[in-house]
């Protein structure tokens, strides 16, 4: 199978049939076998019933309904472990993106060999302080954390080579950060592409002003997890170690001072609470460490590596 899309939504029951039209009448032209995932993230619409009947009409028309909303993230995730498409698309159900652009997407993982890329609209029709300014932030410090030249990390519409999807792991609200994750993962050819936005035409936006404060503490999280999950000593020990030496180190020189020359009790030197601070500070970060390390040797994929390629070996 050529094309897998990967379709999350809540709530677009008007958009969804328009959607299926255009998607599909770009795969006959361009000769794609595809399939469309749909998943329905606990829509209190009838989206749920328009995916049936498109699927009743088309049998590549696949749905997945969560019982309740589990955000874009758990949506996305399941949707990537169904697809079979050489390539993988994800988009917007609203409509936003352009199902115009998908033989050139297509183009760039099969021909020029990408493992993702990634939309970038350059032109949005977004509200612009409460869309463009902040996705302009979260864009700047994304690329800055991350080291990758990208604009716009957060757009809907992607294409991935399908071993990248089944290579992710897509939680919490982490669906903002794939390129992240895609890179983190070991891929390197992550490009973007200029796509066309359009306005919304149906409903309005799900994502409010609280994806700013979510959307801030995961892009810590993300690199902090991806630099140091599987060695948190590494990280908490070192600062640790330092801190300690340094407390230990103001409190040799204080007791060589009060036992040769100084008059004055101790702990009426300043430095004396500098030097006790940073001995329980560093070996609390070493504890921390120390835990952290404990708890990362029982997860369950302290061993899951992706590997590239095997000799005489099975998958
Ligand atoms: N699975 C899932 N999809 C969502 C959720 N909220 C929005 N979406 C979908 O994500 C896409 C983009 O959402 P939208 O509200 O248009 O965000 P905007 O384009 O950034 O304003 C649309 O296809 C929505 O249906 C959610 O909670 N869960
Ligand atoms: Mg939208």
């Amino acid at each position: 199978m050529d094309l897998s899309f990967v379709i999350s939504l809540l709530n677009e029951e008007e958009s969804l049939p328009e959607l299926y039209d255009r998607i599909v009448k770009v795969c006959k032209e361009n000769n794609f076998s595809y399939e469309i995932i749909m998943i329905d993230d606990g829509s209190k619409d009838n989206s749920w019933s328009v995916i049936e009947d498109l699927s009743e009409k088309d049998e590549q028309v696949k749905g997945i309904k969560f019982k309740k909303n589990y955000g874009k993230s758990a949506a996305i995730f399941e949707g990537f472990a169904a697809a079979e498409g050489n390539v993988v698309i994800t988009m917007d159900a609203d409509l936003q993106d352009n199902p115009e652009e998908i033989p050139e997407l297509y183009k760039m993982i099969t021909d020029e060999n990408f493992d993702l890329v990634s939309g970038w609209k350059k032109k949005r029709y977004d509200p612009i302080l409460s869309k463009n300014l902040p996705s302009k932030f979260f864009n700047f410090t994304a690329r800055t954390v991350s080291g990758l030249k990208l604009h716009d990390f957060n757009c809907g519409l992607k294409a991935y080579r399908n071993n990248v999807v089944k290579s992710i792991e897509v939680y919490g609200e982490m669906h903002r950060y794939i390129p992240i994750l895609v890179k983190q993962a070991g891929f390197t050819k992550i490009t973007e592409k200029i796509v066309k936005h359009q306005e919304r035409k149906y409903g309005k936006s799900k994502f409010g002003p609280e994806r700013f404060i979510n959307g801030f503490l995961d892009l810590l999280s993300i690199t902090f997890i991806t630099r140091f999950a599987k060695r948190p000593m590494h990280f908490f020990g070192t600062l640790g170690s330092f801190s300690f030496f340094i407390g230990f180190m103001i409190l040799i020189y204080l007791s060589i001072a009060k036992i040769f020359w100084q008059e004055y009790a101790m702990t009426q030197r300043p430095l004396f609470f500098l030097g006790l601070l940073a001995i329980v500070f560093g070996t609390q970060l070493f504890m921390t460490g120390l835990l952290a390390d404990l708890v990362s040797r029982t997860s369950q994929d302290r061993n899951k590596y992706i590997v590239d390629k095997k000799l005489n070996l099975p998958d």
